[in-house]
């Protein structure tokens, strides 16, 4: 049976750090993407030279021309630009808005059937206008962010109570932004719900506070360290447990940004919810029952994301 074919569009530091990590896990042989002509096939030659070291089979290609990408089974999109100090993602919007249009206008024509992971921001309305420009089924495009934030929230967690990572579960939902709703009853330690840890004297609902503001400026508290990029080794980390599950059909139940129609009282919209993702894309949006003040908090999430895609709207005439 030949190797799935992995498309990586965008080949700087997410998309570098993914075509190592694919390769190392032997998800398949990778197609790295990028207009900067020399940087995808530079990291592709790099990456392969380390094959022997790894060890790993996989094949990794370099290229600045889309039909590279056909068939593809999986594409995890980076294209664009990230956010400098100061900057939100917000910023990003018209310039990463117009990189949406080829790279989805170059993935219909080349890789239609392909299970589409976009990671570039503002993410929820990025990964909308990218289905919008594709035309690809709806259960087939969504966004990464829930796992990565999710992932900060775990770890944050897991540093504060002294205990695995692995037995550290956290539920993040809504946009990926300021508005992020990490919910903290049903975040767990072994099954034990936080606030059920407060009360055993695990921790005080101050510090617990403090984490769940932590995981909600984790992105720019990476922002600020760096200087001059962002976050790459966990949003691609996290990238790669989607795809995996897609490509595998382990049917994880994963947060992300998928395209909600009926659940939590949207129509049509993407927003950070729980999913399960299998070999069919988005099979099932999880649609957990909201307390009023955790509903309230989604609602302004949805109302900021909803804005962010009228602002697409009024960019780009093709999208209204
Ligand atoms: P960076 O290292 O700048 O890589 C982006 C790459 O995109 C560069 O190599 C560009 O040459 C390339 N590019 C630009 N325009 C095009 C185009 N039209 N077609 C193909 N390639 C193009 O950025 P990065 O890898 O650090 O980040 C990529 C994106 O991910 C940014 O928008 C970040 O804001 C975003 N990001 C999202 C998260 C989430 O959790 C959602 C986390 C971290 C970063």
């Amino acid at each position: 049976m030949a190797r799935p074919k992995i498309a990586l569009i965008g080949a700087g530091q997410i998309g570098g750090t993914l075509a190592h990590l694919v390769a190392l896990k032997e998800l398949g042989d990778v197609v790295l993407f990028d207009i900067a002509d020399g940087t995808p096939q530079g990291k592709a030659l790099d990456i392969a030279e380390a094959g022997p070291a790894g060890p790993f089979d996989a094949t990794l290609k370099g290229t600045t021309d889309y039909a590279d990408i056909a068939g593809a089974d999986v594409c995890i999109v980076t294209a664009g630009v990230p956010r400098k100090p100061g900057m939100s993602r917000d910023d990003l919007l018209g310039i990463n808005l117009k990189v949406m249009k080829s790279v989805g206008e170059g993935i219909a024509a080349n890789a239609p059937n392909a299970f589409v992971i976009c990671i570039t921001n503002p993410l929820d309305a990025m990964v909308w206008a990218l289905r919008e420009f594709s035309g690809l089924p709806h259960e087939k495009v969504c966004g990464m962010a829930g796992v990565l934030d999710s992932a900060r929230f775990r770890h944050f967690l897991a540093t504060e109570f002294e205990v695995s990572m692995k037995d550290v579960t956290a539920f993040v939902l809504g946009g990926h932004g300021d508005t992020m709703v990490p919910l903290t009853r049903y975040s767990t330690v072994a099954g034990i719900p936080l606030p059920d840890l407060v009360d055993m004297g695990w921790t005080t609902q101050e510090k617990l506070d403090a984490i769940v503001q932590r995981t909600r400026d984790g992105g720019a508290e990476i922002v600020g360290l760096l200087g001059n990029g962002s976050a790459f080794y966990a949003p691609a980390t996290s990238a790669v447990e989607m795809a995996e599950s897609y490509l595998k059909d382990q049917k994880r139940v994963l947060p992300c940004a998928a395209y909600v129609d009926g659940a939590y009282g949207l129509d049509g919209f993407y927003v950070g919810v729980p999913t399960v993702i299998g070999k069919d894309g988005i099979e099932r949006v999880v649609n957990i029952k909201l307390s009023k003040d955790e509903q309230a908090m989604f609602d302004k999430s949805v109302d900021a994301v909803k804005g962010l895609v009228k602002a697409c709207k009024e960019i780009d005439g093709s999208l209204a």
